[in-house]
């Protein structure tokens, strides 16, 4: 998959407006709006965007709580993410999701986790679900690289291997589990990549900060997926701009490694691929443009709009009566 300025173009107004998206949520939870958590992917735009651009439409994807970049890539817009943020009846999720629970089902978005690990079972479930409707579909994980010292990650990749199914692993390492670098509690060098050839399943490392490489790789090895050959895993290799959550002001990263991957902005990257491609600064700067307005209105309407009625607290709730019979 060659990727032609105008697509490239496209990509970078997304990383844009993703960012700026982000940049908002900052904004308002320091300013009250946005209750609880959030855990921003500001500096990961590259790999939901990169991605999402190698899937078909109908794909399923399954992020982590750090998942606003997936679900703006898979389809949200930035008014239903902030919203949603915000508590407000317009929300993704009407509010019932939260910033860690982004999910759109009708555009494949099959949800964001927050228990570290727990969605790479569901999606080799659902790329089960793909093999036996026969529908070619292939299911993403998206994973920190702090899942690959989980249990489930494990179980997931040996029955994907064993069952062949169209199913890719894509490790966003961010060098950081919270606040331990993964490198202190990981035997490999490589965290996701270097455990592939326990399971007989390629795995390849790849720029993550790099839109076009990312959606060439994940291009390559989905269709790879999809046409039987079974899973693979990607390490992409990247860096959060943020603290790992809220207010964490990130004082545990040397400041010499937060200063070299600054220089390496995915942002930057797309933009310095653009102009060697002969792409004018003023063609850049209206996508700058676009992507913010879109966002300042997206504040705006979520501002504006009103919070939960709570006569519908308990509808879209599903509940088996487990607590019934497991008492
Ligand atoms: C099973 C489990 N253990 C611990 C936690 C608490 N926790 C939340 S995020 C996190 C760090 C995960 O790091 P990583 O997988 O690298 O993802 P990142 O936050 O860097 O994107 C931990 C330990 C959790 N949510 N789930
Ligand atoms: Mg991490």
């Amino acid at each position: 998959m060659r990727t032609q300025v105008r697509e490239l173009l496209a990509l970078y107004e997304q990383m844009v407006l993703v960012r700026r998206t982000e940049k908002a949520a900052h904004d308002l939870f320091l300013s009250g709006l946005v209750k609880g958590t959030t855990h921003l992917a500001a500096g990961h735009e590259a790999i939901a965007v990169g991605a999402s651009a190698a899937l078909r439409d109908d794909d399923y994807v399954f992020a982590t709580y750090r998942g606003h970049h997936h679900a703006l890539a898979r389809g949200a817009t930035p008014q239903e993410c902030l919203a949603e943020l915000m508590s407000r009846a317009t929300g993704l999720c009407r509010a019932k999701g939260g910033s860690m629970h982004l999910t759109k089902a009708a555009t494949g978005m099959l949800g964001s986790y927050a228990i570290v690990g727990a969605h790479l079972p569901m999606a080799v479930g659902a790329a089960w679900s793909a093999r036996l409707r026969g529908t070619g579909q292939v299911a993403v994980a998206f994973f920190g690289d702090g899942a690959t010292n989980i249990g489930a990650f494990h179980e997931a990749l040996n029955l994907a291997a064993v069952w062949k199914l169209p199913v890719l692993f894509v490790c966003e390492n961010n060098l950081y589990m919270e606040y331990t670098p993964i490198a202190d509690v990981t035997a490999v060098a490589r965290p996701a990549a270097d455990r592939a050839s326990a399971y007989g399943i390629p795995g390849e490392v790849v720029d993550g900060n790099d839109v076009v490489l990312v959606r060439e790789a994940v291009f390559r090895l989905a269709e790879r997926a999809r046409t039987g050959d079974g899973p693979a895993l990607l390490e992409a290799e990247t860096y959060r701009h943020f603290g790992h959550s809220r207010a964490d002001p990130a004082t545990y990263r040397p400041a010499e490694e937060v200063e070299r991957w600054l220089g390496r902005d995915p942002l930057d990257i797309a933009r310095g691929r653009l102009t060697e491609l002969g792409v004018p600064a003023g063609t850049l700067a209206d996508a700058d443009e676009r992507a913010r307005d879109v966002v300042q209105r997206a504040v705006d309407a979520a501002k504006a709009a009103p919070g939960p009625d709570p006569r519908e607290a308990l509808t879209d709730v599903w509940a088996d009566g487990g607590a019934e019979w497991r008492t």
